[in-house]
Protein backbone atom coordinates (compact mmCIF):
# COMPACT_ATOMS: atom_id res chain seq x y z
CA UNK A 1 0.00 0.00 0.00
CA UNK A 2 2.96 2.15 1.03
CA UNK A 3 4.41 2.09 -2.82
CA UNK A 4 1.04 3.41 -4.09
CA UNK A 5 0.34 5.91 -1.78
CA UNK A 6 0.82 9.67 -3.43
CA UNK A 7 4.12 11.18 -2.67
CA UNK A 8 2.06 14.33 -0.26
CA UNK A 9 0.06 11.53 1.75
CA UNK A 10 3.19 9.79 2.46
CA UNK A 11 4.55 12.96 3.47
CA UNK A 12 1.99 13.94 5.54
CA UNK A 13 1.95 10.09 6.89
CA UNK A 14 5.07 10.63 8.31
CA UNK A 15 4.26 13.97 10.13
CA UNK A 16 1.01 12.21 11.31
CA UNK A 17 1.14 11.51 15.12
CA UNK A 18 -1.41 9.22 15.38
CA UNK A 19 -0.57 7.18 12.26
CA UNK A 20 3.17 7.02 12.51
CA UNK A 21 5.13 6.45 16.14
CA UNK A 22 7.72 8.14 15.41
CA UNK A 23 5.97 11.48 14.60
CA UNK A 24 4.15 11.31 17.55
CA UNK A 25 7.32 12.08 19.69
CA UNK A 26 7.61 15.68 16.98
CA UNK A 27 4.77 17.00 15.95
CA UNK A 28 1.46 18.13 17.33
CA UNK A 29 -2.13 17.96 16.82
CA UNK A 30 -5.01 20.25 17.13
CA UNK A 31 -8.58 18.97 17.10
CA UNK A 32 -11.69 21.26 16.70
CA UNK A 33 -14.72 20.84 18.26
CA UNK A 34 -17.71 21.36 15.53
CA UNK A 35 -20.05 18.44 15.09
CA UNK A 36 -22.28 18.13 18.37
CA UNK A 37 -24.71 15.73 16.71
CA UNK A 38 -24.26 12.17 16.61
CA UNK A 39 -26.51 9.85 14.35
CA UNK A 40 -26.10 6.60 16.57
CA UNK A 41 -26.63 5.69 20.36
CA UNK A 42 -23.71 3.65 21.78
CA UNK A 43 -24.11 2.22 25.01
CA UNK A 44 -20.82 3.71 26.58
CA UNK A 45 -21.78 7.50 25.58
CA UNK A 46 -22.90 10.16 28.17
CA UNK A 47 -23.31 13.42 25.61
CA UNK A 48 -24.06 15.80 28.05
CA UNK A 49 -22.37 19.14 27.50
CA UNK A 50 -21.75 20.76 31.05
CA UNK A 51 -20.17 19.64 33.48
CA UNK A 52 -21.60 21.50 36.89
CA UNK A 53 -18.02 20.99 38.78
CA UNK A 54 -16.49 23.18 36.31
CA UNK A 55 -19.74 25.37 35.68
CA UNK A 56 -18.57 29.32 37.03
CA UNK A 57 -20.16 32.48 35.96
CA UNK A 58 -18.43 33.75 32.57
CA UNK A 59 -17.59 30.10 31.76
CA UNK A 60 -19.80 28.52 29.25
CA UNK A 61 -19.59 25.14 27.72
CA UNK A 62 -19.37 25.30 23.48
CA UNK A 63 -18.88 23.87 20.61
CA UNK A 64 -16.79 26.23 17.54
CA UNK A 65 -18.48 27.31 15.35
CA UNK A 66 -16.60 26.88 11.61
CA UNK A 67 -15.45 30.16 11.54
CA UNK A 68 -14.27 30.00 15.32
CA UNK A 69 -12.29 27.04 14.78
CA UNK A 70 -10.48 28.78 12.01
CA UNK A 71 -9.53 31.58 14.11
CA UNK A 72 -8.27 29.37 16.94
CA UNK A 73 -6.23 27.52 14.21
CA UNK A 74 -4.83 30.76 13.70
CA UNK A 75 -4.08 32.03 16.55
CA UNK A 76 -2.98 27.80 18.14
CA UNK A 77 -0.33 27.59 14.48
CA UNK A 78 1.46 30.54 15.77
CA UNK A 79 2.23 29.05 19.17
CA UNK A 80 2.73 26.01 18.55
CA UNK A 81 5.03 26.17 15.33
CA UNK A 82 5.00 21.97 14.96
CA UNK A 83 1.39 22.13 14.43
CA UNK A 84 1.01 19.56 11.87
CA UNK A 85 -2.72 18.19 12.02
CA UNK A 86 -6.16 19.00 12.59
CA UNK A 87 -8.63 16.83 13.46
CA UNK A 88 -12.60 16.91 13.52
CA UNK A 89 -13.70 14.73 16.37
CA UNK A 90 -16.78 15.12 17.91
CA UNK A 91 -18.07 16.02 20.38
CA UNK A 92 -21.03 13.87 18.04
CA UNK A 93 -20.37 11.77 14.92
CA UNK A 94 -18.11 14.27 12.49
CA UNK A 95 -20.02 13.33 9.21
CA UNK A 96 -23.32 14.09 10.91
CA UNK A 97 -22.51 17.71 10.78
CA UNK A 98 -22.59 20.17 8.42
CA UNK A 99 -20.35 22.23 10.06
CA UNK A 100 -17.58 19.35 9.55
CA UNK A 101 -17.72 20.17 5.61
CA UNK A 102 -17.78 23.83 6.29
CA UNK A 103 -14.62 23.59 8.73
CA UNK A 104 -12.83 21.42 6.40
CA UNK A 105 -13.55 23.60 3.55
CA UNK A 106 -12.21 26.98 5.31
CA UNK A 107 -8.98 24.60 6.58
CA UNK A 108 -8.17 23.78 2.70
CA UNK A 109 -8.05 27.28 1.47
CA UNK A 110 -6.57 28.89 4.91
CA UNK A 111 -4.10 26.12 5.75
CA UNK A 112 -3.78 24.13 3.04
CA UNK A 113 0.01 23.09 4.58
CA UNK A 114 -2.48 21.87 7.46
CA UNK A 115 -2.96 17.52 7.12
CA UNK A 116 -6.66 17.20 7.80
CA UNK A 117 -7.64 14.13 9.91
CA UNK A 118 -11.51 13.43 10.59
CA UNK A 119 -13.11 10.64 12.55
CA UNK A 120 -16.76 8.82 12.80
CA UNK A 121 -18.66 6.08 13.66
CA UNK A 122 -18.81 5.57 9.61
CA UNK A 123 -22.94 5.56 9.36
CA UNK A 124 -23.33 8.05 6.80
CA UNK A 125 -19.05 7.57 5.41
CA UNK A 126 -20.49 5.85 2.27
CA UNK A 127 -22.33 8.79 0.84
CA UNK A 128 -19.42 11.35 2.40
CA UNK A 129 -16.31 9.44 1.12
CA UNK A 130 -16.19 11.15 -2.28
CA UNK A 131 -16.94 14.95 -0.64
CA UNK A 132 -14.46 14.25 2.13
CA UNK A 133 -11.83 13.09 -0.88
CA UNK A 134 -12.06 16.36 -2.72
CA UNK A 135 -11.75 18.77 0.42
CA UNK A 136 -8.74 17.06 0.65
CA UNK A 137 -8.98 14.92 3.43
CA UNK A 138 -6.90 11.58 3.17
CA UNK A 139 -7.03 10.71 6.58
CA UNK A 140 -10.29 9.11 8.41
CA UNK A 141 -10.87 6.82 11.26
CA UNK A 142 -13.93 4.85 11.78
CA UNK A 143 -15.01 3.79 15.06
CA UNK A 144 -16.03 -0.14 14.48
CA UNK A 145 -16.62 -2.00 17.42
CA UNK A 146 -18.12 -5.62 16.08
CA UNK A 147 -17.93 -7.65 13.64
CA UNK A 148 -21.67 -9.14 13.11
CA UNK A 149 -24.66 -8.07 14.24
CA UNK A 150 -24.90 -10.03 17.19
CA UNK A 151 -22.43 -8.20 19.11
CA UNK A 152 -23.23 -4.92 18.00
CA UNK A 153 -26.96 -4.84 19.34
CA UNK A 154 -25.12 -5.30 22.83
CA UNK A 155 -22.75 -2.07 21.80
CA UNK A 156 -25.31 0.04 20.00
CA UNK A 157 -28.46 0.89 21.87
CA UNK A 158 -30.18 2.73 18.51
CA UNK A 159 -29.27 4.02 15.41
CA UNK A 160 -30.76 6.75 13.06
CA UNK A 161 -31.35 5.26 9.67
CA UNK A 162 -33.12 7.13 7.06
CA UNK A 163 -35.81 8.95 9.55
CA UNK A 164 -36.41 5.49 11.34
CA UNK A 165 -34.17 4.57 14.93
CA UNK A 166 -32.99 0.98 14.60
CA UNK A 167 -32.43 -1.13 17.71
CA UNK A 168 -31.33 -4.77 18.08
CA UNK A 169 -29.53 -6.49 15.64
CA UNK A 170 -31.59 -4.44 12.36
CA UNK A 171 -29.59 -1.30 13.43
CA UNK A 172 -25.99 -3.05 14.25
CA UNK A 173 -26.30 -4.73 11.13
CA UNK A 174 -27.27 -1.01 9.01
CA UNK A 175 -24.57 0.39 10.92
CA UNK A 176 -21.69 -2.50 10.34
CA UNK A 177 -22.37 -2.83 6.40
CA UNK A 178 -22.21 1.13 6.03
CA UNK A 179 -18.78 0.82 8.37
CA UNK A 180 -17.49 -2.01 5.71
CA UNK A 181 -18.70 0.12 2.58
CA UNK A 182 -17.48 3.35 4.28
CA UNK A 183 -13.80 1.76 4.72
CA UNK A 184 -13.35 0.47 1.29
CA UNK A 185 -14.49 3.48 -0.27
CA UNK A 186 -12.27 5.15 1.35
CA UNK A 187 -9.29 2.43 1.21
CA UNK A 188 -9.86 2.62 -2.99
CA UNK A 189 -9.88 6.66 -3.02
CA UNK A 190 -6.53 6.37 -1.66
CA UNK A 191 -7.60 7.73 2.37
CA UNK A 192 -6.08 6.03 4.73
CA UNK A 193 -8.54 4.78 7.19
CA UNK A 194 -7.74 3.79 10.48
CA UNK A 195 -9.81 1.94 12.78
CA UNK A 196 -11.02 2.79 16.18
CA UNK A 197 -11.90 -0.76 18.30
CA UNK A 198 -13.45 0.42 21.60
CA UNK A 199 -12.70 -3.30 23.56
CA UNK A 200 -15.36 -4.06 26.40
CA UNK A 201 -13.99 -7.50 27.92
CA UNK A 202 -17.63 -9.39 28.90
CA UNK A 203 -18.84 -7.91 25.18
CA UNK A 204 -16.50 -7.42 22.06
CA UNK A 205 -13.19 -8.74 23.68
CA UNK A 206 -13.14 -11.99 21.99
CA UNK A 207 -14.62 -10.71 18.49
CA UNK A 208 -11.57 -8.34 18.10
CA UNK A 209 -9.35 -10.64 15.94
CA UNK A 210 -12.09 -10.49 13.99
CA UNK A 211 -12.92 -7.69 13.16
CA UNK A 212 -9.28 -6.85 12.73
CA UNK A 213 -9.18 -9.13 9.88
CA UNK A 214 -12.40 -7.97 8.41
CA UNK A 215 -11.50 -4.03 8.52
CA UNK A 216 -8.32 -4.88 6.96
CA UNK A 217 -9.66 -7.11 4.35
CA UNK A 218 -11.51 -3.85 3.48
CA UNK A 219 -8.17 -1.25 3.08
CA UNK A 220 -7.77 -0.13 6.71
CA UNK A 221 -4.31 0.86 7.15
CA UNK A 222 -4.00 0.63 10.85
CA UNK A 223 -6.08 -0.39 13.64
CA UNK A 224 -5.97 1.06 17.25
CA UNK A 225 -7.89 -1.00 20.59
CA UNK A 226 -8.86 1.15 22.79
CA UNK A 227 -10.21 0.64 26.45
CA UNK A 228 -13.31 1.05 27.35
CA UNK A 229 -13.77 4.01 29.76
CA UNK A 230 -16.95 3.04 31.98
CA UNK A 231 -19.05 6.61 31.67
CA UNK A 232 -21.88 7.43 35.02
CA UNK A 233 -25.10 7.20 33.12
CA UNK A 234 -24.41 5.11 30.00
CA UNK A 235 -25.29 1.65 29.26
CA UNK A 236 -21.99 0.47 29.97
CA UNK A 237 -21.44 1.98 33.03
CA UNK A 238 -21.48 -0.81 35.35
CA UNK A 239 -18.60 -2.68 32.88
CA UNK A 240 -15.32 -2.99 33.62
CA UNK A 241 -12.59 -1.68 31.15
CA UNK A 242 -10.34 -3.81 30.17
CA UNK A 243 -6.34 -4.46 31.84
CA UNK A 244 -3.71 -3.21 30.58
CA UNK A 245 -2.54 -6.97 29.92
CA UNK A 246 -5.50 -8.08 28.28
CA UNK A 247 -5.73 -5.00 26.27
CA UNK A 248 -2.46 -5.99 24.96
CA UNK A 249 -2.62 -9.37 24.13
CA UNK A 250 -5.13 -8.34 21.93
CA UNK A 251 -3.36 -6.19 20.40
CA UNK A 252 -0.15 -8.48 20.17
CA UNK A 253 -2.22 -11.24 18.29
CA UNK A 254 -3.63 -8.63 16.07
CA UNK A 255 -0.10 -7.77 15.11
CA UNK A 256 0.14 -10.75 13.42
CA UNK A 257 -2.63 -9.35 10.97
CA UNK A 258 -2.63 -5.91 10.59
CA UNK A 259 -0.73 -2.59 11.81
CA UNK A 260 -1.31 -1.87 15.23
CA UNK A 261 -1.43 1.54 16.78
CA UNK A 262 0.27 1.38 20.35
CA UNK A 263 0.61 4.92 21.45
CA UNK A 264 -2.56 6.34 21.43
CA UNK A 265 -3.72 8.92 24.25
CA UNK A 266 -7.71 8.72 24.31
CA UNK A 267 -7.53 12.23 23.83
CA UNK A 268 -10.46 15.19 23.75
CA UNK A 269 -12.65 16.78 21.20
CA UNK A 270 -10.85 19.93 21.42
CA UNK A 271 -6.83 18.59 22.20
CA UNK A 272 -4.40 20.75 21.24
CA UNK A 273 -0.54 19.56 21.27
CA UNK A 274 1.58 16.32 21.44
CA UNK A 275 -0.71 13.17 21.94
CA UNK A 276 1.59 13.15 25.10
CA UNK A 277 1.20 16.84 26.28
CA UNK A 278 -2.63 17.80 26.01
CA UNK A 279 -1.83 21.86 25.80
CA UNK A 280 -5.58 22.92 25.40
CA UNK A 281 -6.19 24.23 28.38
CA UNK A 282 -3.42 27.14 27.24
CA UNK A 283 -6.43 27.75 24.51
CA UNK A 284 -9.25 28.93 26.95
CA UNK A 285 -10.73 25.53 26.14
CA UNK A 286 -11.10 23.86 29.70
CA UNK A 287 -13.12 20.35 30.87
CA UNK A 288 -13.33 17.03 30.79
CA UNK A 289 -16.06 14.44 29.47
CA UNK A 290 -15.96 10.87 29.41
CA UNK A 291 -14.67 9.72 25.57
CA UNK A 292 -12.91 6.59 24.97
CA UNK A 293 -11.20 7.31 21.55
CA UNK A 294 -10.78 9.80 18.47
CA UNK A 295 -13.79 10.36 16.56
CA UNK A 296 -17.17 10.01 17.29
CA UNK A 297 -16.13 8.60 20.73
CA UNK A 298 -14.07 11.77 21.49
CA UNK A 299 -17.05 13.00 22.79
CA UNK A 300 -15.11 15.46 25.90
CA UNK A 301 -16.51 18.69 26.31
CA UNK A 302 -15.62 21.56 25.61
CA UNK A 303 -15.82 24.66 27.92
CA UNK A 304 -14.99 28.14 25.95
CA UNK A 305 -15.73 31.83 27.29
CA UNK A 306 -16.52 33.63 23.92
CA UNK A 307 -19.31 33.67 21.86
CA UNK A 308 -19.49 34.70 17.79
CA UNK A 309 -22.99 35.89 17.00
CA UNK A 310 -25.86 34.03 15.42
CA UNK A 311 -25.35 30.67 14.58
CA UNK A 312 -27.69 27.43 12.85
CA UNK A 313 -29.57 26.24 15.90
CA UNK A 314 -31.76 22.92 15.09
CA UNK A 315 -35.08 22.70 17.00
CA UNK A 316 -37.66 19.37 17.50
CA UNK A 317 -41.03 21.50 18.76
CA UNK A 318 -43.61 18.30 20.25
CA UNK A 319 -46.58 19.33 18.08
CA UNK A 320 -49.49 17.34 17.78
CA UNK A 321 -51.90 20.01 15.39
CA UNK A 322 -48.64 21.01 13.73
CA UNK A 323 -49.42 24.96 14.93
CA UNK A 324 -48.43 25.23 18.95
CA UNK A 325 -46.60 23.20 21.47
CA UNK A 326 -49.27 21.06 22.78
CA UNK A 327 -47.60 17.83 23.95
CA UNK A 328 -45.49 16.17 26.28
CA UNK A 329 -42.48 14.85 25.01
CA UNK A 330 -43.57 10.85 25.74
CA UNK A 331 -47.14 11.12 24.34
CA UNK A 332 -46.46 13.68 21.06
CA UNK A 333 -47.53 12.31 17.87
CA UNK A 334 -45.44 14.23 15.78
CA UNK A 335 -41.93 16.61 15.72
CA UNK A 336 -41.78 19.48 14.13
CA UNK A 337 -38.01 20.18 13.24
CA UNK A 338 -37.15 23.97 12.68
CA UNK A 339 -34.12 25.41 12.33
CA UNK A 340 -33.18 29.28 14.12
CA UNK A 341 -30.64 31.47 12.19
CA UNK A 342 -30.53 34.63 14.08
CA UNK A 343 -33.82 36.11 13.10
CA UNK A 344 -34.75 33.36 10.48
CA UNK A 345 -36.74 30.46 11.52
CA UNK A 346 -37.27 27.39 8.96
CA UNK A 347 -39.72 24.51 9.42
CA UNK A 348 -37.26 21.71 8.32
CA UNK A 349 -39.32 18.65 8.08
CA UNK A 350 -42.13 16.69 10.53
CA UNK A 351 -41.16 13.63 12.50
CA UNK A 352 -43.81 11.25 13.14
CA UNK A 353 -43.70 8.71 16.36
CA UNK A 354 -46.51 6.54 15.12
CA UNK A 355 -44.54 4.07 13.10
CA UNK A 356 -41.99 4.11 15.65
CA UNK A 357 -44.62 3.27 18.80
CA UNK A 358 -45.31 -0.31 16.30
CA UNK A 359 -41.37 -0.29 15.88
CA UNK A 360 -40.86 -0.42 19.32
CA UNK A 361 -43.57 -2.93 20.70
CA UNK A 362 -42.63 -4.57 23.53
CA UNK A 363 -39.80 -2.44 24.56
CA UNK A 364 -39.94 -0.72 28.21
CA UNK A 365 -41.12 2.88 28.31
CA UNK A 366 -37.07 3.97 28.74
CA UNK A 367 -36.24 2.44 25.42
CA UNK A 368 -39.26 4.19 23.77
CA UNK A 369 -38.17 7.32 25.20
CA UNK A 370 -34.54 6.44 23.87
CA UNK A 371 -35.80 5.93 20.29
CA UNK A 372 -37.86 8.87 20.63
CA UNK A 373 -34.78 10.97 21.28
CA UNK A 374 -32.98 9.36 18.48
CA UNK A 375 -35.53 10.13 15.73
CA UNK A 376 -34.68 13.69 16.67
CA UNK A 377 -30.88 13.86 17.66
CA UNK A 378 -29.32 16.30 15.05
CA UNK A 379 -31.50 18.49 16.99
CA UNK A 380 -29.66 20.97 19.75
CA UNK A 381 -32.88 21.53 22.02
CA UNK A 382 -36.36 20.00 22.16
CA UNK A 383 -39.18 22.28 23.31
CA UNK A 384 -42.56 20.57 24.96
CA UNK A 385 -45.71 21.46 26.46
CA UNK A 386 -44.51 19.21 29.90
CA UNK A 387 -41.89 16.40 30.51
CA UNK A 388 -41.33 13.72 33.01
CA UNK A 389 -37.31 13.27 35.01
CA UNK A 390 -36.24 10.71 33.06
CA UNK A 391 -36.94 11.89 29.53
CA UNK A 392 -35.62 14.94 30.25
CA UNK A 393 -32.61 13.16 31.58
CA UNK A 394 -32.39 11.25 28.63
CA UNK A 395 -32.23 14.10 26.37
CA UNK A 396 -29.54 15.94 28.24
CA UNK A 397 -27.54 12.76 28.57
CA UNK A 398 -27.68 13.55 25.27
CA UNK A 399 -26.57 17.02 25.06
CA UNK A 400 -29.45 18.77 24.50
CA UNK A 401 -31.33 21.37 26.60
CA UNK A 402 -34.88 20.89 27.06
CA UNK A 403 -37.86 23.45 26.86
CA UNK A 404 -41.48 23.60 28.39
CA UNK A 405 -43.66 26.14 27.37
CA UNK A 406 -46.72 27.18 25.91
CA UNK A 407 -46.71 28.77 22.85
CA UNK A 408 -46.82 28.65 18.70
CA UNK A 409 -44.27 25.74 16.88
CA UNK A 410 -42.53 29.25 15.63
CA UNK A 411 -42.06 31.33 19.10
CA UNK A 412 -41.25 28.12 21.16
CA UNK A 413 -38.65 27.43 18.14
CA UNK A 414 -37.36 31.41 18.54
CA UNK A 415 -37.34 30.51 22.12
CA UNK A 416 -35.59 27.29 22.57
CA UNK A 417 -32.35 29.04 20.01
CA UNK A 418 -31.76 30.97 22.38
CA UNK A 419 -31.14 27.80 24.95
CA UNK A 420 -29.12 25.63 22.53
CA UNK A 421 -26.04 23.67 24.15
CA UNK A 422 -23.33 25.12 24.86
CA UNK A 423 -24.39 28.90 24.17
CA UNK A 424 -24.43 30.47 27.73
CA UNK A 425 -26.43 33.48 28.80
CA UNK A 426 -23.55 36.04 28.36
CA UNK A 427 -20.17 35.69 26.64
CA UNK A 428 -17.26 36.99 28.73
CA UNK A 429 -15.79 38.53 25.26
CA UNK A 430 -15.86 38.24 21.66
CA UNK A 431 -14.56 35.63 20.07
CA UNK A 432 -12.60 37.57 17.37
CA UNK A 433 -10.57 39.75 20.43
CA UNK A 434 -9.20 36.54 21.75
CA UNK A 435 -7.99 34.56 18.76
CA UNK A 436 -7.50 37.39 16.34
CA UNK A 437 -4.39 39.36 16.71
FE1 LIG B 1 -7.36 13.39 16.04
FE2 LIG B 1 -7.92 10.87 15.73
FE3 LIG B 1 -7.02 12.31 13.70
FE4 LIG B 1 -5.41 11.66 15.71
S1 LIG B 1 -6.64 11.61 17.65
S2 LIG B 1 -8.95 12.61 14.72
S3 LIG B 1 -6.39 10.26 14.27
S4 LIG B 1 -5.64 13.70 14.78
FE5 LIG B 1 -4.87 10.02 18.02
FE6 LIG B 1 -6.23 10.98 20.00
FE7 LIG B 1 -5.77 8.39 19.89
FE8 LIG B 1 -7.42 9.53 18.21
S5 LIG B 1 -4.27 9.98 20.15
S6 LIG B 1 -7.69 9.41 20.40
S7 LIG B 1 -5.81 8.08 17.72
FE1 LIG C 1 -22.14 9.11 18.85
FE2 LIG C 1 -19.60 8.86 19.48
FE3 LIG C 1 -21.31 8.95 21.39
FE4 LIG C 1 -21.20 6.81 19.82
S1 LIG C 1 -19.57 7.52 21.22
S2 LIG C 1 -23.06 7.89 20.47
S3 LIG C 1 -20.69 7.72 17.86
S4 LIG C 1 -20.88 10.63 19.97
Amino acid sequence: MLRDMEDSVLKALEAHPCYSEEAHRKYARMHVAVAPRCNIQCNYCNRKFDCTNESRPGVTSEVLTPQQAIGKIRYVKERIPNLKVIGIAGPGDALANEETFETLELVQKEFPDLTACVSTNGLVLPDCAQRLYDLGVRFVTVTINAPDAATGAKVYAHVLWQGRSLSGKEGAQVLLDRQLEGIRKCSDLGILVKCNIVMVPEVNAEKIPDLVKLVKSKGAYIVNVLPLIPVKGTAFEGMRAPTPAERKAVIDLCAEDARMMRHCRQCRADAIGMLGEDRSAEFEGCGYGSGDGCGPNEHRRTMISFDSGPRKVLVAVASDSGKDVDSGFGNASRFVVLSVEGDKVERLREVGSEGLDSDVGGRTHRERIDALVTLVDDCDVIAVREIGDMPRSVIEGRGKKVLVIDASVEDAAREAARLRPGRGPSPVRPFLLYYNK
